[in-house]
């Protein structure tokens, strides 16, 4: 008798998993969405990634270098395309991880790369811009914690055209 009626519940678990049930879809969404941490990034890390909220701005294979384990800081590689009709103006940023930023240039004396810091990065209206840590670039300092290579972080930019989220895949420290 026992085993019988082990078989029925087990038969109506069975059937009622291989039923669609809307009335459950909805509420496994209704669940995402509640559990879902309000500073989930709008982006998620592609080679090319559009911002939603600017979609004339197109970041190519934005990557943070590996922290520099003395110095405690790290560059930013991306080519930033503005495909819109006004210059993008880069003002200043956040990077998760990080305590501290800058906007940088870099300059070559005597072969030696110098960096400096600079008030803004102009990407031109119908144009792109390569950053690099040879040229201009994202800057971080203060390391909350040690980063794996191909972790991703979210930046945020404070730009003319508004705030722009960006997602940068940590690299190893390679520059050609
Ligand atoms: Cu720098």
């Amino acid at each position: 008798m026992k085993l019988k009626k082990l078989a029925i519940v087990l038969l109506g678990v069975c059937a009622c998993a291989a039923l669609p049930t809307y009335a459950d879809d909805s509420k496994a969404e209704a669940e995402v969405s509640v559990e879902t941490p309000v500073e989930a990034p709008e982006v998620v890390y592609q080679d090319v990634q559009v911002s939603q909220n600017v979609p004339s701005i197109e970041f190519q294979n934005p990557q943070l270098l590996q922290v520099h384990k003395e110095k405690k800081a790290t560059g930013s590689k991306m080519t930033i395309h503005n495909n819109g009709d006004e210059d993008l103006v880069i003002t200043k940023f956040t990077c998760e991880g990080f305590g501290y930023t800058e906007l940088h240039n870099s300059r070559f004396i005597n072969g030696e790369r110098e960096m400096y810091e600079i008030k803004e990065i102009v990407v031109p209206a119908h144009g792109k811009l390569a950053l690099t840590p040879n040229r201009m670039h994202l800057m971080v300092f203060k390391p909350e914690r040690d980063f794996e290579i191909g972790e991703y972080l979210k930046m945020e930019l404070d730009t003319n055209l508004g705030k722009i989220p960006v997602i940068v895949e940590v690299v190893p420290r390679r520059l050609k």
